[in-house]
């Protein structure tokens, strides 16, 4: 019995050894047959190791950027220490990049003024901002104060049109000025003595009764303001119908206004407020009664530019329509002071100065008229938020942009 058991047992382990023998060289030749065939050939080039071989990779170098990105930035795709060059990190790299630097300002422009492409600080800003260098005079918007002399802070006593002077006016961002020059009497008709003040509207009665403010003093204040800034643009809207042009072009040039007061030539463009800056020909002068004489730094405004009615009653009564001027002409006043018994009225224009009222008048007439209010007029600019309605439409490029969050 234990005879039979001990062959049978010899025979399985022969059995067993053959079997394995046998899948010994099975597994030779599969793999025999798999070097012959090419499967087991060395993997195909994939230089950052991320498993899509090269062929493949849109990425070859894996330093994040596209193979065809890198040639058009003119890095190497197949080094990953060479990668796009971008100043500015906004994804544009440096040879694609229309504004290198990201100052606002594009390199062509810089370049033809003397500004560095390439270096952010090199730049200069307009009203706050470098883009609105790149637009034209006409293409902004400027907030203008009516009797810009007449406040209680100059003197004025009665028959004021607002609370604080210019200073105030200036560092809360009005550009825009209107101002009647007078000479005091009929004895001070001097060059020398020309005021701002306002006529009462009654007939030969005396201009300034009510007060007058020294116009060269009011001026030299403005200009120093003027020089305290950068790349900002001033204009002046003169009443000017009492007062000969020989005064007022002294009033202006002993004041320094007149060596920075712009030229233009009917029909032909309005410069951008970036070259008008650099120049320093950074103020515009308008008159409203044209003298016989030329006198070329002072723009008659009802040819070179037009307003809308003013000094209305109600709100409901003002409109976007042309009251003196060209409307051929892109820059324009847009009034927005009511008045009663012709005197300026805070309460009214706390009314009409009023955030809403007054973006949606302005957007209005800017879709009505086809482009923006160069200027908005007021009277007692402290009340409502004039300022703040110029900076909103400054940010719109067009009347259907929607409009910006509330400064
Ligand atoms: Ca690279
Ligand atoms: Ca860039
Ligand atoms: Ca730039
Ligand atoms: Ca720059």
């Amino acid at each position: 019995m234990f005879l039979v058991a001990l062959r049978s047992n010899g025979f399985m382990f022969k059995s067993i050894c053959r079997t394995l023998m046998n899948r010994t060289v099975n597994a030779a030749l599969i793999a025999l047959v798999l070097f012959i065939s090419g499967c087991t050939s060395p993997s195909p080039p994939d230089m950052d190791n991320d498993g899509v071989s090269d062929e493949e990779d849109q990425d070859i170098d894996g330093d994040g950027f596209n193979n065809t990105l890198e040639i058009n930035c003119n890095s190497d795709p197949e080094k990953n220490t060479s990668i796009p060059s971008d100043i500015d990190n906004d994804g544009i790299c440096d040879i694609l990049d229309l504004d290198i630097d990201g100052d606002g300002l594009p390199n062509d422009w810089e370049e033809e003024r003397g500004f560095d492409p390439r270096d952010a600080e090199s730049k200069i800003t307009c009203h706050g901002r470098s883009e609105y260098c790149l637009r034209t005079y006409d293409d902004f918007t400027f907030a203008e104060s009516h009797n810009s002399f007449s406040t209680p802070e100059d003197g004025i006593i009665a028959g004021i049109n607002h609370l604080t002077g210019l200073e105030s006016q200036w560092n809360d961002g009005i550009r825009a000025f209107m101002l009647d020059p007078y000479h005091p009497s009929e004895l001070q008709n001097d060059k020398e003595d020309i005021v701002f003040c306002h006529a009462i509207g009654v007939a030969n009665a005396p201009p300034c009764l009510f007060g007058s403010v020294d116009a060269f003093s009011w001026l030299r204040n403005l200009g120093s303001l003027h020089n305290n800034s950068t790349g900002d643009i001033v204009s002046l809207l003169i009443q000017n119908h009492r007062v000969p042009g020989e005064h007022l072009e002294y009033l202006f040039n002993d004041t320094g206004i007149l060596d920075r007061a712009f030229i233009h030539e009917l029909g032909t463009p309005w410069p951008s407020i970036g070259d008008m800056a650099l120049a320093k020909i950074d103020v515009v002068i308008y008159i409203e009664l044209e003298y016989e004489e030329n006198f070329s730094k002072l723009l008659p405004a009802w040819k070179h530019t037009w307003d809308t009615p003013y000094g209305e009653s109600e709100q409901e009564e003002m409109s976007c329509n042309l009251g003196r001027g060209d409307s051929a002409q892109p820059v324009w006043h847009m009034n927005n002071w009511l008045s009663t018994f012709g005197l300026a009225d805070a309460n009214k224009a706390a009314q009409v100065n009023d955030y809403e009222t007054l973006l949606n008048r302005a957007l209005l007439c800017w879709e009505e008229v086809g482009n923006r209010p160069t200027f908005i007029a007021v009277d007692y600019w402290e009340q409502g938020e004039l300022t703040n309605v110029t900076i909103t439409l400054n940010k719109m490029e067009h009347w259907t942009d929607e409009s910006p969050l509330h400064p």
